[in-house]
């Protein structure tokens, strides 16, 4: 297998408008991402993965870009990105942008000039754009992901110009017209301004959203599946075929040349196919296992997600890595990220009960350090989204008129019309939101968290006070001080050769909620053996050990109680053990 710089990377990812607000205007920003760092670079991670700074109407919070070439004013200039770009490269730290072009925003030039010279435009073709049906139904029943059809007229709500006998297509919001990669000219715009950034130094992209590109022809509608009648849009997507040239021309033509590292926002493929995507010569470098993302997702609808146990988590990563090696695939392993609630809500035990009677008794500081330990020492590479190092938990949600995420939205909605109550439907909303990823960085317990002088655009969590990165970074206890400690491991060199590319072998995959695996690798002066062990519950366990420990690397407790051949595990005590 031929090794690159990205193997041993141990990535972060940044949400600019939450991450740190350099003017006090509420708003995270470049300077603020600047001022910190210092902070990333002593918590050890050498790639950052940059959400969305482009110009942008903010509808979808910069997933719906105006502009590829450019910054957004509220989060800075073109030279704050050049200068992080610098200053991330000084620090040894590569910067990956979000690349968003399965659409655009409707504000984007292309799309207003098609609003304002329909057929004429010469853009007009880099849209998806249908005559009205006769009988003035929809093309097609598919549901955008943020719920509603995904067919609107194609005018400008606020002028009313446009041509309203068309209709165009767009899969997330009416604000976020899918670009038609079908025509040669969209595929050679988003080649060209892949390297201009590329140019610029960065070091690659985060790819969003890649699955969208290629639609199943001709347009028809599936199954309805809801109240709404519409069809989930994945069912369209499931029938598509030839996305790989899409993907494969676009890195000849831009990721090649700067040998540029790419992840891949790749959903719903068949795990038989992992091998083109991200084998030896796949489309990417890598994509993200969202295996524990989707669990229990059944149609897309919150309301009838199932809740994740340490068993299906064990099944969802064991089923991962096997399909990855296989392929000779390194996969990125993440907890968290913007589209997804904070770990510890998601991944622990937490009660049914809300509110006063919460019981959030599952949530407990070696929980979080166990997940930690759990993903970091799988074979791929880790993410890690902001806050998740200091352990943030979701936010207080009390309505859904507080909500801001678009995706909420659309949820509650169709919880409502799915027969749900307020009450239900919130219960949804406050365990699924966007918003619980999305509220800012907890930097410290003075006002506002450290994050702004100025409102925060979203509320800050109420619980800062008790968890933000100051109090943690001279705690030697800390789940910060845990992340570090992961991470100087995984860059030992007595154990990253077993760390990074060891075989992956599942640990007593039968025994109840004890998830555990061995990395073993093979060197010069022979084998090396890492057990990696977790009591994924908040009770005691026994496991049984095959051979001896020969060093205790981590533990989230003080002490490790052996007895013989085994050891009795602490409530989701996490080990790394070298064996
Ligand atoms: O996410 C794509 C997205 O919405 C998926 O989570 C989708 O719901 C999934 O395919 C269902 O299986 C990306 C961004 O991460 C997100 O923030 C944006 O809102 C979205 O694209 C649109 O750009
Ligand atoms: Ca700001």
């Amino acid at each position: 297998m031929q090794t690159h710089w990205w193997h041993s990377a141990i990535a972060y990812q940044i949400y600019p408008k939450s991450f740190m607000d350099s003017n006090n205007d509420g708003i995270g920003d470049i300077r603020g991402i600047i001022s910190k760092l210092d902070y990333l670079q002593d918590l050890g991670i050498n790639v950052i993965w940059l959400s969305p700074a482009y110009p942008s109407p903010l509808a979808d919070e910069g997933y719906d870009v105006s502009d590829y070439y450019g910054v957004d004013p509220r989060f800075g200039t073109l030279a704050d990105m050049d200068e992080l770009i610098h200053e991330c490269n000084k620090r040894g730290i590569k910067l990956l942008l979000d690349l968003v072009a399965s659409h655009c925003s409707d504000e984007h030039a292309w799309f207003k000039d098609v609003i304002k010279n329909g057929k004429t435009s010469p853009y007009y073709d880099y849209f998806y754009i249908v005559d009205v049906p006769a009988d003035g139904t929809l093309p097609t029943n598919w549901r955008s992901y943020f719920g509603g059809s995904v067919w609107s007229p194609l005018v400008d709500e606020n002028t009313g110009e446009g041509d309203k006998n068309k209709l165009y297509l767009h899969s997330f919001l009416k604000k976020q017209p899918d670009l038609n990669w079908e025509n040669p000219a969209v595929r050679a715009e988003i080649a060209k301004n892949i390297n201009w950034w590329l140019n610029r130094g960065i070091a690659g992209f985060r790819i969003d959203a890649i699955i969208n590109i290629k639609k199943a022809f001709p347009f028809k509608d599936y199954p309805a599946d809801a109240p709404d009648g519409l069809s989930n849009i994945s069912n369209m997507l499931e029938e598509a075929h030839g996305i790989g040239e899409f993907l494969t021309e676009l890195r000849q033509k831009s990721f090649d040349p700067h040998n540029a590292f790419t992840v891949g926002e790749v959903f719903d493929i068949d795990t038989n196919h992992i091998s083109e995507w991200i084998g030896e010569n796949g489309y990417f470098s890598s994509m993200f296992d969202f295996s524990a993302t989707i669990y229990g997702a059944k149609d897309g609808f919150w309301h009838n997600k199932e809740k994740l146990t340490a068993e299906a988590y064990k099944s969802c990563i064991f089923g991962a890595m096997e399909s990855a090696s296989k392929a000779g695939a390194f996969l990125s392993n993440k907890l968290e990220n913007h589209d997804e609630p904070r770990c510890p809500n998601y991944y622990l035990w937490e009660g049914e009960n809300e509110g006063e009677n919460a019981d959030k008794s599952g949530i407990t500081d070696e929980g979080k350090k166990m997940l930690a330990g759990i993903y970091f020492c799988l074979r791929g590479i880790p993410f890690i989204y902001q806050g998740q190092e200091i352990g943030m938990e979701n936010t207080e949600i009390i309505a859904i008129g507080d909500v801001h995420d678009c995706s909420s939205q659309g949820q509650y909605y169709s919880a409502i019309e799915a027969g749900l109550t307020n009450e239900e439907a919130m219960y949804h909303i406050r365990r699924l939101s966007r918003d619980n990823a999305r509220t800012p960085m907890q930097w410290d317990s003075s006002a506002y968290a450290g994050f702004s002088k100025g409102i925060p655009w979203l509320p800050i969590n109420p619980n800062y006070k008790k968890i933000n990165a100051a109090a943690q970074l001279n705690d030697k206890n800390s789940i910060h001080a845990f992340y570090k400690q992961l991470i100087a491991l995984r860059k030992n060199p007595n154990y990253a050769q077993a760390l990074i590319y060891g075989d992956f072998t599942p640990y007593l995959p039968n025994q109840k909620n004890l998830l555990a695996y061995t990395r073993t690798s093979k060197e010069r002066i022979g084998k090396k053996t890492l057990l990696i062990a977790a009591n994924f519950q908040n009770e005691p366990q026994t496991m049984p050990l095959t051979s001896p420990i020969k060093k205790i690397l981590i533990n989230n407790y003080e002490d490790i109680k052996t007895a013989e051949n085994a050891i009795s595990l602490n409530p989701y005590q996490l080990l790394i053990l070298k064996l």
